[in-house]
């Protein structure tokens, strides 16, 4: 039978920093072929690895090539993936068909996070997880599965704006995951700082961070724990902004018959043109904001973990 380290594949550079349990930052593939355009894909992929590394970290970007799981891509390999034509949007059901079919995909956070327990890394930066979808009913993205399920830190905007946000903080407490805002009391909707919603507590140290989410573990629980790091300032875009576009894109997905996993993908893009690239701006800069937060968190577990050594 086959075995995952069969098919996972760590680059020499991530090997290295996980043997010295050097801090290393997962970042996933899906936001990279099925997010975003081409080239900014590409370029953001070089961006948030370059801002990973500038704070002292080990980037790994997490995708399908050839049917092999690949746990840190190469420039030639990131190159290929960003613009590979026949690409699956690769979630942990659709591992098995990736792989005995030799294909490429892009890992989703929860794709993401099962390499992740599989290879180690305790740190991973996304733009916004995936949720409860508002217009049609059971639609309940896999990554909230994997969120309840694989203990790690993840960073993220929030959730996606185009989802139904408090159904979709119903169901994280309801799994036990804990949402922690990074400075703020407000669950942040993504391209918005602000969602009316709550979260389960408000911290800002990394060190604070990380000691949380080890006596969350420490408790038994498999659950990760959120960091929602609300979008720059910069480029936030007000929610009753954002709003009626979301609504107008939800209605024109239900008039498609567009659902399953075409759903994200379609209601991101056609945002993006219905701001007239705005929100992919505002897509770009929260990506890069959380990769910077995750490679503090990752360097401040490094930090809690040797002390507790000596
Ligand atoms: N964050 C972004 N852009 C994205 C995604 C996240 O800024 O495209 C992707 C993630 O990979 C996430 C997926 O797992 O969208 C959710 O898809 P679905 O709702 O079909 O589960
Ligand atoms: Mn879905």
């Amino acid at each position: 039978m086959l075995h995952f380290d069969e098919v996972l594949v760590k680059s020499s550079e991530v090997k290295r920093a996980l043997n010295v349990s050097l801090p290393v930052v997962a970042l996933e593939s899906t936001v990279l072929t099925h997010g975003l355009p081409r080239p900014q894909n590409l370029q953001l992929a070089h961006d948030m690895e370059h801002a990973v590394r500038e704070l002292g970290a080990t980037p790994a970007t997490i995708g399908f090539l050839d049917g092999h799981l690949h746990v840190g891509l190469n420039e030639a390999e990131l190159t290929r993936l960003a613009n590979e034509k026949e690409v699956y949007k690769v979630g942990p059901r659709d591992f098995a068909a990736v792989i005995t079919q030799g294909a490429c995909g892009g890992t989703t956070v929860a794709g993401t996070m099962f390499a992740c327990r599989q290879a180690n890394i305790k740190v991973f930066a996304t733009g916004g997880i995936g949720g409860v979808h508002r217009e049609s009913s059971f639609d309940i993205s896999a990554d909230l599965q994997a969120l309840a399920t694989i203990p790690m830190i993840v960073v993220c905007a929030g959730a996606k704006a185009i989802l139904d946000l408090p159904a979709t903080l119903e169901y994280l407490e309801t799994m036990s995951v804990p949402v922690i805002g990074y400075g703020t009391d407000e669950f942040p909707a993504f391209y918005s700082r602000e969602s009316g919603l709550g979260v389960s507590l408000n911290l800002k140290e990394p060190g604070d961070i990380v000691e949380f989410a080890k006596a969350h573990w420490s408790m038994g629980l498999q659950s990760a724990v959120i960091v929602a790091n609300p979008i720059p300032i910069a480029e936030a875009i007000p929610r009753s902004e954002m709003e009626p576009i979301i609504e107008q894109a939800s209605d024109e997905a239900k008039e498609k018959k567009i659902h399953g996993k075409e759903l994200t993908p379609f209601l991101l893009q056609r945002i993006s043109e219905l701001t007239q690239g705005k929100s992919m701006q505002a897509n770009l800069s929260l990506l890069l904001n959380n990769a910077r937060l995750a490679a503090r968190i990752a360097k401040a577990i490094r930090a809690f973990d040797r002390r507790r050594v000596i």
